[in-house]
């Protein structure tokens, strides 16, 4: 038994025989031999794990127009956690609760919030979360940060990876509804790099509507520590998918849209579009030397076509690029051309001359192997070998980058080595560590747009389907299929040993920081709770603890029309005693982690009795922990 599983089911009693005494149950002991996953379940072929054993990777799960964060296992394919970012939760209350308020709201535009507020709203309700990416070091996963963009409502947020919960999210100003997202490789991020997909004037307050040729994109660079807008470059053409190299040097952006056309004869015309190349150090040189505007708070450097800056380069690609992605050789970046049935592939070490001294843009590729219908994203193994998804030919296929690279030389090889149906309609593929240097060519996920007949049928709107692929031998094999709700994108597989959770708040953690201020100038301990509502006007704050399976208080007053704010802090220190409050027929609803502090705020307009209960199934007198509200009517 490996460590961490012998740990968990140590605790799991523990849990079981601390709640029923009271006491905390330490948790020893080293494990006795039981298989964890192994790297054999690969060259077995099998993705299935007995009851109770542990996967070798987490999986990160874009969810899409749903808006969350998932958590998966690799290779059982089994959903651990949904982590809300852009949506709102019933479980969690994200969206609700004063803390996640907070996250959601403090990174909106001003003018943002405006309309929002007119539409008598805080925040947004929906987002489109296409792309999870780890933070890196060194060109490696280094287990702080998952970085994640909204494409419906134009943000970027992140993901502490030490307690899995959202800390920060932003707006990002100037640019249209953010798609291609990808932290900095090296020397670590550093920053994180966002598309602008859709382009609008540069000033959009209507001054400008329908004429397009004033219309341009946006490339942002955030600073990924302090979730802040580093600057922003303008370019010609719109802009799909990201990725950077290894070098820190170069980003690489394909656009779709070089036409800057607004119907889709105009967007598809012509036969070529372009991956635009950012030039890091330029970029930061430009601003340096001024060379840029203000707009929005944000510095914009102009990278347009016939610019004489040099921090873009315009490479020529056949037909509506869609993904980006950087093999782990450290050299190569896959261009998927959608329309075209090529990946074109750039050699990074030829992108130096681009910038110095105006060589044919197209020198920097160096194959381009034609490889079916509708390729869109590139995954990698560790031993030369790229995995491209074939939208239209519903497949997935595996080819050889050196063999490529020679047959656009000119010799007759076939950098094609096999194929594999995928059902049905692949968009992103992702394999084990396959966007890092530490690609070890065990797993591949083809996420596929259409599951059709491969499951139950649940009506008209049906689930997407995940295939788990066998890449650790010479044929690939699909050993899973996996339904998924609307609609992940994008996913990484990331080592287990990489990503090291807490099991209990640190009661010093930031994200309660307003209530700790709040209680201290109330002369309230968190961890103390109040016996009486703390009045203040209209607005009374309730301080209680938790400890399974009471609350502090059992019952308290309130008048009607009070701005009433509870205050929750969950004493139990027992690994997994998360309790949860719940204020019946208020619509009140939130998570309150071990060792965490949550609050929620509303206004006591429904005299009468009331009852709060516990909403997460913490102990055996789980459904006695409770208590009333009273709400005194407002006098006539
Ligand atoms: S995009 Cu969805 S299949 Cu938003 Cu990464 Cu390619
Ligand atoms: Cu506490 Cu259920």
């Amino acid at each position: 038994m490996s460590d961490s599983l012998y740990k968990m089911a140590m605790t799991r009693r523990g849990m079981l025989g601390a709640t029923a005494s009271g006491a905390v149950l330490a948790t020893t002991g080293v494990g006795a031999s039981m298989m964890s996953a192994t790297a054999a379940k690969a060259a077995e072929g099998t993705s299935h794990l007995e009851p109770g054993e542990l996967d070798d990777y987490y999986g990160f799960w874009s969810s899409g127009q749903t808006g969350e964060l998932r958590i998966l296992g690799v290779p059982s394919m089994r959903e651990f956690m949904r982590i809300p970012v852009f949506n709102r939760c019933s479980a969690t209350g994200w969206g609700q609760t004063n803390e996640s308020l907070k996250i959601l709201t403090e990174g909106l535009l001003p003018e943002t919030k405006a309309f929002l507020a007119a539409n008598g709203k805080q925040t947004y309700d929906n987002g489109d979360l296409h792309h999870p990416h780890m933070s890196f070091t060194d060109g490696v996963y280094d287990g702080r940060f998952l970085f994640m963009n909204d494409k419906a409502n134009t943000r970027v947020a992140r993901v502490r990876c030490d307690v899995m919960k959202c800390d920060k999210i932003i707006e990002i100003p100037n640019a249209h509804d953010i798609h291609g997202m990808r932290p900095q490789k090296y020397p670590r991020t550093g920053y994180v790099f966002a598309n602008g997909e859709h382009e609008a004037p540069l000033v959009n307050d209507g001054t400008i509507l329908d004429e397009p040729s004033e219309y341009v994109n946006i490339f942002t660079a955030i600073d990924g520590d302090e979730m802040t807008v580093a600057w922003q470059v303008i370019v010609s053409g719109n802009l799909d998918n990201t990725d950077c190299d290894y070098q820190g040097k170069y980003a690489f952006s394909t656009s779709y849209n070089s036409e800057m056309g607004m119907n889709l004869t105009e967007m598809t015309e012509k036969e070529t579009d372009h991956v635009v190349i950012f030039n890091i150090k330029a970029i930061e040189a430009a601003i340096a030397a001024g060379d840029y505007q203000e707009l929005n708070g944000a510095k914009v450097v102009d990278g347009r076509k016939g610019t004489t800056n040099n921090v873009t380069r315009y490479v020529p690609i056949p037909n509506s690029p869609h993904g980006v992605n950087a093999a782990p050789d450290k050299k190569h970046i896959m261009i998927n051309g959608k329309l075209s049935p090529t990946v074109s592939v750039i050699d990074v070490e030829k992108v130096d001359a681009l910038f110095a001294d105006g060589a044919d843009e197209r020198s920097c590729i160096v194959a381009e192997p034609e490889l079916g219908l509708g390729p869109l994203h590139t995954a990698f193994d560790n031993r030369g070998n790229a995995y491209t998804t074939l939208f239209l030919d519903s497949q997935v296929v595996k080819w050889d980058i050196a063999k490529a690279i020679e047959a656009y030389a000119g010799s007759d090889v076939d950098p094609i080595v096999d194929k594999i149906d995928v059902h049905y309609q692949p968009g992103h593929n992702s394999t084990s560590m396959g966007e890092t240097a530490d690609a070890d060519g065990k797993w591949l996920i083809s996420m596929n747009k259409f599951s059709k007949d491969r499951f139950l049928n649940v009506g008209p709107l049906k689930p997407e389907n995940e295939q788990l692929i066998d890449i650790s031998g010479d044929k690939m094999k699909v050993v899973h299929d996996s339904p998924t709700f609307a609609e992940p994108h994008d996913s990484i597989i990331v080592r287990r040993d990489i990503v090291n959770p807490v099991n209990l708040w640190d009661r010093n953690d930031p994200t309660w920081e307003d209530a700790r201020q709040q209680a201290a100038a109330d002369g309230v301990d968190l961890e103390e709770g109040a016996e009486e509502p703390i009045r203040d006007g209209n607005k009374v704050r309730v301080y209680m603890t938790s400890q399974a399976p009471t609350f502090s208080l059992e019952k308290f007053s309130v008048k009607q029309g009070d701005e009433v704010t509870v205050y929750v802090t969950n004493l139990d220190d027992v690994d997994d005693v998360t309790h949860g409050f719940c204020m019946a027929n208020f619509g009140v609803a939130m998570e309150v982690a071990p060792q965490a502090t949550a609050s929620v705020t509303f206004v006591a307009e429904r005299p009468g009795v009331h009852w709060f209960y516990c909403q997460w199934f913490c102990h055996a007198l789980h459904m006695e922990m409770r208590g009333r509200m009273f709400v005194e009517p407002r006098e006539a």
